[in-house]
C-alpha cells in the first residue's frame, strides 16, 4: 500500500520563498481547494493520504516533498536550503518515524527534496541554489548500504531538479532539456516538454498513473500520445509560490 503525507496550506503562504518568479497575490481559498483536489486525486489512485495540520508560521510548509527523501529502507530528513524552511523538519520527522529509520542531513549540508529524483536504485540530486555537495555526500553515505548510488546533476534556470525532470513511466522521464541535460540519465527514454511550457516537467507517478497539472495542455498531449494514463489536477495557485505537483506530498510504500 502507498501512504502520502501532505500538509494543509499555511495561511502565511503569501510570504513564501520565491527564486525565479515575481510575487503575485495567492488566494488562500483557491489554493486550499486545489490542494484538497490534489489529495482527492491521490485517494482516487488508492493512496492512503495522511494530512498534517497547517503550520501558521511556516509559509512554504505545504511543500512537504522538500523536507524528506523516503526510500523503501529508510528516510532522510533534509536540511532545507532556505533558512525560513528549516523549522519544517521537526513535524515531518515525527510523521515519518513510525514507518522508517531516519537519517538527518547535517550542516554544512543543505538539501531540498525537490532536488532528488529516484529511479529504482539511482538517486539523482540537483546541484541547485538549495542543495549542495556536502548533502550529496551525506546521502551517498546513508544509502550506499541499501544499494543506492547518489549522483549530483547540474541544473540551471529553475528552482529544483524536479522542476526540470520527473519520472512518468518505468523507463521514461519527462524533461525540460533547457534546464537539465538528458545525458545525466543513461538508459532512460525521454518526453520533452513543449518549449512554450517551461514548467511542464513536474508530474507525480503513482503506480502506472501520472498526476498532472491542467496548466500545460501541449505537453499533456505529448504524454497522452505516448500512452501515459493521466489524472489531471488544478495546481495554478500553488504554482504562484513556485510549487508544483510533486512538492505537495511524500509518497512511500508501507
Ligand atoms: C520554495 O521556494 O521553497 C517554495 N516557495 C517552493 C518549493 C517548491 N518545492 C518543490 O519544488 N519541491
Amino acid at each position: 500500500m502507498l501512504i502520502a503525507i501532505t500538509r494543509h496550506v499555511s495561511p502565511a503562504i503569501g510570504k513564501c520563498e520565491l527564486t525565479h518568479l515575481e510575487r503575485q497575490p495567492i488566494d488562500l481559498a483557491v489554493a486550499r481547494a486545489q490542494h484538497r483536489q490534489y489529495e482527492a486525486a491521490l485517494k482516487s489512485l488508492g493512496v492512503d493520504v495522511h494530512p498534517l495540520p497547517a503550520e501558521v508560521d511556516l509559509p512554504d510548509s505545504v511543500f512537504v516533498e522538500d523536507i524528506a527523501i523516503v526510500v523503501d529502507e529508510a528516510a532522510i530528513i533534509t536540511r532545507p536550503g532556505a533558512d525560513s524552511r528549516k523549522p519544517e523538519t521537526e513535524s515531518i520527522a515525527k510523521a515519518l518515524a513510525p514507518y522508517r529509520k531516519l537519517f538527518y542531513i547535517q550542516a554544512p549540508g543543505t538539501l531540498d527534496g525537490g532536488d532528488v529524483l529516484t529511479v529504482r536504485k539511482d538517486i539523482y540530486v540537483g546541484q541547485s541554489s538549495r542543495s549542495n555537495q556536502a548533502a550529496i555526500e551525506q546521502m551517498g553515505a546513508f544509502l550506499a548500504s541499501f544499494g543506492y548510488t547518489v549522483k549530483g546533476v547540474k541544473v540551471s534556470g529553475c528552482l529544483h531538479l524536479k522542476s526540470a525532470v520527473t519520472q512518468v513511466a518505468a523507463d521514461t522521464l519527462l524533461v525540460n532539456p533547457a534546464w537539465v541535460g538528458k545525458e545525466n540519465f543513461p538508459g532512460m527514454k525521454f518526453i520533452d516538454v513543449e518549449p512554450s511550457e517551461a514548467y511542464a516537467a513536474n508530474a507525480v507517478l503513482v503506480g502506472k498513473t501520472v498526476l498532472y497539472p491542467s496548466s500545460y495542455p501541449k505537453t499533456r498531449l505529448r504524454l497522452e500520445e505516448a500512452g501515459i494514463r493521466l489524472v489531471i489536477v488544478e495546481a495554478s495557485e500553488l504554482a504562484k509560490a513556485e510549487g508544483a505537483v510533486t512538492c505537495c506530498s511524500l509518497i512511500f510504500k508501507v
